[in-house]
């Protein structure tokens, strides 16, 4: 059977080169259309219509000749993936429509129940499923399926994750050209100018954040030896004359024996590449030292909160102490740190936001979405049980997107969307001000200097320029002295 593996997200009118979009391929497409290729030599087609600039309509057209349909379904693309699979079945009732991804795990029953049109939905891991379905494998037997059956819904048993790791990669050649990828938009453009892949070494994560989405992976991590991927990282040099990995693993530095070895061989076979990895605000200090040495030059941290209250609620692990300390040796290390945070976590004060505002200063760049609520994880279920969500919401088309944690949506919440949305304009800008030299590595001279006048006529119309002086020494200090030197 021919498979079309769809990531089905159209960009709803927008352009893909000027949406800001993250431009990144879809890795778990490529993973399984590899695994189908490599064992049971089934042929698939990856199609990712936004960066390939393919309407709904091109799409339909193109998966024609295909047998089985296989769609990506993440919770903020819910929608469109529906409303997708709606439009294939109407045009071919006798495709087997599949649906699969982070949003369907713990939703698989429900999925099948509201929308006549999908077939079946694979729960987890999808490689192994999705080849026996490809190759004709009685429904019945196929562990992770959730199918139709004489108008009933079953739910077969859950299939174990795969144990060798080592035989799931991705062939890059299997995906839409990598030129439809811009580089990594959060690094300065010295690396993002590089040619560059996405990567994935490892799956899961041991621990457990309670807004984290990684209940399909148990909780368990499972990477590919260091020999595997150090010769996977030969190959795609070779092939692709790829100088940049941007590692995509859930979290790099799980087990230090694991980094120290891959930094071994990787010197060994003297691979000049750069590459940036996710690590932990518990790293330690020599894991971070020995990946700079063989060419980690940028990483993605989660800080998510300054404040050690919040920092227990999420149950991160993690001190503000040890982040601290994190972000001072990256700097160091001369590492380009990109930080992440949380805005309105559960039952965040203004006090513990003050706390977070104080870590805002050590990154060179810095997300803070707002908390947005996902299936499957702990925070959801604890809002389930206190009844202020429930699994109907994921259906209901008023809710498009992300379900953010606002007034609006949860009585235990805090913020309403529009003072988060305040929040939010204030510390990028904030951020932009005490890291000017950031934003021009990040934007270059031009557009630097627009961001940082932009910033500053934002403080000045909001009236909070005097305040931000004041409650940073470091910036007032600089002030001080430029002052001084103006005087002489
Ligand atoms: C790379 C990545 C991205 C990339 C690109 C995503 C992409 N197109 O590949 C970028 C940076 C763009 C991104 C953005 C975001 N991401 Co992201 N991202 C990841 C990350 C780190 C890796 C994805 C991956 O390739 N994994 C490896 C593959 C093997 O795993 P997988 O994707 O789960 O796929 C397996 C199964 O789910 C299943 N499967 C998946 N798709 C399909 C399709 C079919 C047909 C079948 C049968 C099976 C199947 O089989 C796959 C192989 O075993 C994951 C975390 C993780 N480690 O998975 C988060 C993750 C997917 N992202 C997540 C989130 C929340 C986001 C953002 C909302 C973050 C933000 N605040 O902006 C955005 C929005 C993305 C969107 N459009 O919805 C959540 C998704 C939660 C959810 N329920 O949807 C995850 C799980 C992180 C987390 N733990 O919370 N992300
Ligand atoms: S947020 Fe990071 S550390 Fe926490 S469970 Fe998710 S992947 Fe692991």
């Amino acid at each position: 059977m021919q498979v079309a593996l769809i990531n089905p997200y159209f960009g709803e009118g927008s352009n893909w080169e000027t949406s800001g979009a993250v431009h990144s391929p879809p890795l778990n497409l490529g993973f399984i259309a590899t695994y189908l290729r490599d064992h049971g030599g089934v042929t698939c087609r990856v199609i990712d219509p936004f960066p390939q600039g393919m309407s709904v309509e091109d799409v339909l057209k193109t998966i024609a000749d295909y047998d089985v349909i296989g769609l990506a379904c993440y919770t903020d693309t819910r929608h469109y993936c529906f409303n997708f699979a709606k439009r294939v079945k109407e045009l071919y009732p006798d495709k087997f429509l599949v649906v699969g991804g982070p949003h369907c795990f713990s939703l698989d029953q429900l999925i099948l129940n509201h929308y006549p049109f999908v077939d079946a939905v694979i729960r987890g891991e999808g490689e192994q499923s999705l080849l026996d379905l490809a190759q004709g494998t009685d429904p019945a037997t196929i562990h992770g399926l959730t199918w139709r059956k004489d108008g009933n819904i079953i739910q077969n048993q859950k299939r174990p994750l795969l144990a060798d790791i080592d035989s799931l990669y991705v062939d890059y050649d299997l995906l839409p050209d990598m030129s439809y990828y811009g580089g990594d938009n959060e690094a300065p453009a010295s690396l993002r100018n590089l040619r560059q892949v996405y990567f994935i070494s490892s799956r899961g994560c041991p621990f457990q954040c309670i807004y984290c989405a990684n209940d399909h992976w148990e909780r368990s991590w499972r990477p590919m030896s260091p020999a595997t991927l150090v010769g996977h990282i030969e190959r795609i040099v070779k092939k692709y004359n790829v100088e940049y990995f941007r590692f995509y693993d859930d979290l790099f530095t799980v087990n230090k024996k694991w980094v120290m070895e891959f930094c071994d061989l990787l010197e060994q076979r003297a691979l000049k590449v750069k590459f940036r990895v996710l690590i932990r605000g518990d790293t330690r200090p020599e894991v971070i030292q020995r990946l700079c040495q063989v060419g980690l030059v940028a990483v993605g941290l989660g800080v998510e909160s300054g404040s050690d209250r919040m920092l227990k609620t999420i149950a991160k692990g993690i001190t503000s102490k040890q982040l601290i300390e994190t972000m001072t040796e990256c700097k160091r290390l001369g590492l380009w740190l990109v930080g992440s945070f949380i805005l309105s976590l559960p039952d965040e004060t203004p006090a513990d936001f003050e706390a977070s505002k104080k870590l805002m200063a050590y990154p060179d760049v810095f997300q803070a979405p707002i908390m947005t609520i996902f299936p499957g994880t702990p925070l959801y279920t604890q809002l389930k049980n206190t009844g202020e969500i429930n699994d109907e919401i994921w259906f209901d088309v008023a809710q498009q997107g992300r379900i953010l944690y606002c007034k609006e949506n949860f009585p235990s919440a805090r913020y309403s969307r529009e003072e988060l949305a305040r929040l939010q304009l204030y510390i990028y800008n904030y951020k932009n001000l005490i890291s000017p030299v950031a934003l021009f590595r990040l934007y270059g001279p031009v557009r630097g200097m627009l961001n940082l006048v932009k910033s500053a006529l934002d403080f000045v119309a909001q009236g909070r320029v005097t305040k931000v002086i004041v409650q940073n020494p470091h910036l007032k200090r600089k002030i001080l002295n430029l002052l001084r030197l103006k005087k002489v």
